[in-house]
């Protein structure tokens, strides 16, 4: 069995980061081994948050498994806290890394044209570095522009999307994919690019105009899976962007769904078929 080491902050009530990544990696057959960065009590769009840091934890839990030998076959990074705690990551990914592991970087850090809450300049350049040492990155169109001094623009064509892309290259991973790409009416999806290919890949889906928190973490999740189970990355984002319009569908037609997150739980079956 494939394990997936995934680093990203625990919000306790909210549908996001590692109350995804785990049942999602879990139901596509893989070990999810998870180190939380940080203990919300919810995620950053409720108001009044708690938050503790769990940066002390990192260093500790890396050398005892270091010590057990433990391997993994991926490591997902996804929202982290801090500036430091970059660094740790970037220590933790060298330590871990071998010739067949993975590193999928998913940027948390924006969206919808604006950082989030405690995220500023300095945080997107370090995002970047991080970036730079993985095999795939999965930014948004918001965090693409943060990260590459681009305009954002709500309304955008395919060659705006391939100077992004373009620009994301140049940090160093070798496929990279900027979701949130609409590039007609009514549409949405991704379009992204293998440097080692020289490939480029596009795919939409039907848009709901409505945002929903932890859509990004479920697509990053969905596609970490399935390239686990042997998928290309193409195969992977295919499945993950379908997967993640469906859920969104399914969610728009549940008269009691909360505010905060989608009903993944209702369509994880669908996913595992
Ligand atoms: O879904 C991304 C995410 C993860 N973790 C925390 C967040 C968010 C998005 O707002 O606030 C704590």
């Amino acid at each position: 069995m494939k394990r997936v080491l995934t680093v990203q902050d625990i919000s306790c009530l909210g549908k996001c980061s590692l109350t995804i990544a785990l049942p999602v990696i879990s139901a596509l057959g893989s070990e999810a081994v998870i180190l939380p960065t940080a203990l919300l009590s919810t995620h950053t769009a409720f108001q009044n948050f708690t938050c503790k840091d769990l940066s002390d934890q990192i260093e500790p839990i890396a050398n005892h498994w270091k010590g057990e030998g433990v391997k993994f076959d991926a490591i997902y990074t996804g929202y982290l806290g801090t500036i430091s705690q970059i660094d740790q990551i970037k220590e933790l990914i060298r330590m871990f890394r071998r010739e067949d592991t993975l590193v999928f970087v998913d940027p948390v850090m924006a969206d919808n044209g604006k950082l989030y809450a405690g995220f500023d300049m300095d945080y997107v350049k370090k995002n970047t570095e991080l970036c730079g040492v993985a095999d795939i990155i999965v930014p948004n169109i918001t965090e693409a522009c943060f990260m590459t001094g681009m305009e954002y623009k709500e309304q955008h064509d395919e060659a705006y999307i391939k100077e992004l892309l373009a620009r994301l290259i140049e940090f160093g991973a070798k496929t990279t994919v900027v979701t949130g790409v609409s590039l007609s009416e009514g549409k949405t999806g991704i379009m992204g690019y293998d440097s080692q290919g020289g490939e480029y890949f596009i795919y939409q889906n039907k848009k709901v105009d409505r945002i929903f928190h932890g859509t990004g973490d479920l697509f990053s999740s969905t596609c970490v899976g399935e390239l686990m189970r042997g998928k290309t990355w193409k195969e992977a984002m295919q499945i993950a962007a379908d997967y993640t319009a469906y859920t969104i569908e399914v969610t728009m037609q549940n008269p009691d769904k909360p505010w905060y997150g989608v009903d993944f739980e209702t369509t994880l079956p669908y996913l595992m078929k």
